[in-house]
């Protein structure tokens, strides 16, 4: 039968080739081979891409004049809360373009909410203690991840072909804190290693 109608065998594929999708896992280290924790991969948008769905209710705390986590993913739409859990007031603010917001001194199991509507990244500082520095990256893509401890971001079901895979970290030494590399994603599990060089501000 597809003898007498190649391209429907043809359609077929194409219809099933384009159904595929595959997972990346992303190892990011640093130049020595070290495991690189807090680094963002994703797949920067394109137009048609599909829109990530907002999340609320993701958080950023305040705990030992330090905020937790370091950096936070955050789908463009979100919401995220900012409780203070130490005993003394905090004065959270971010002057980064398209996410600016300041939050008045606060205290101890007081929370506060941010809608985060542009992508980008989002600095965060406290007026009170110098030495609270924390990072949201907004992000309009539905393939963003951050790297664990054991320096592995995953994105699952990126579309599949060549793809464009952008790692971000704060303090990467590349140009927009960003290193860009190509993958070919073709169904199942691609693995690709990026390398980010790191200094941390003194
Ligand atoms: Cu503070």
């Amino acid at each position: 039968m597809l003898g007498r109608f190649p391209h429907l065998a043809m359609i077929s594929l194409l219809f099933t080739a384009h159904a595929w999708a595959g997972d990346i896992v992303v190892r990011v280290t640093t130049p020595d081979g070290k495991p690189l924790s807090d680094a963002v991969a994703l797949i920067p948008a394109k137009p048609g891409d599909p829109k990530p769905a907002p999340v609320d209710g993701l958080r950023m705390a305040q705990t030992s004049k330090q905020f937790a986590p370091f950096v936070l993913v955050a789908p463009v739409g979100s919401t995220v809360e900012f409780p203070n859990l130490d005993k003394f007031r905090h004065h959270v603010y971010s002057f980064s373009k398209g996410n600016r917001f300041e939050l008045e001194l606060y205290g101890r199991e007081e929370k506060r909410v941010v809608t985060f509507k542009t992508a980008g990244v989002a600095a965060l500082g406290c007026n009170i203690h110098d030495q609270m520095v924390a990072f949201i990256r907004v992000v309009d893509t539905p393939w963003a991840a951050k790297s664990g401890a054991d320096g592995v971001a995953r994105l699952t079901a990126a579309p599949e072909g060549s793809q464009r895979i952008d790692v971000w970290h704060p303090y990467a030494t590349s140009k927009d804190q960003t290193v860009t590399q190509a993958v070919t994603v073709s169904g199942g599990t691609t693995t690709v290693t990026v390398v980010l060089d790191i200094v941390p501000p003194t």
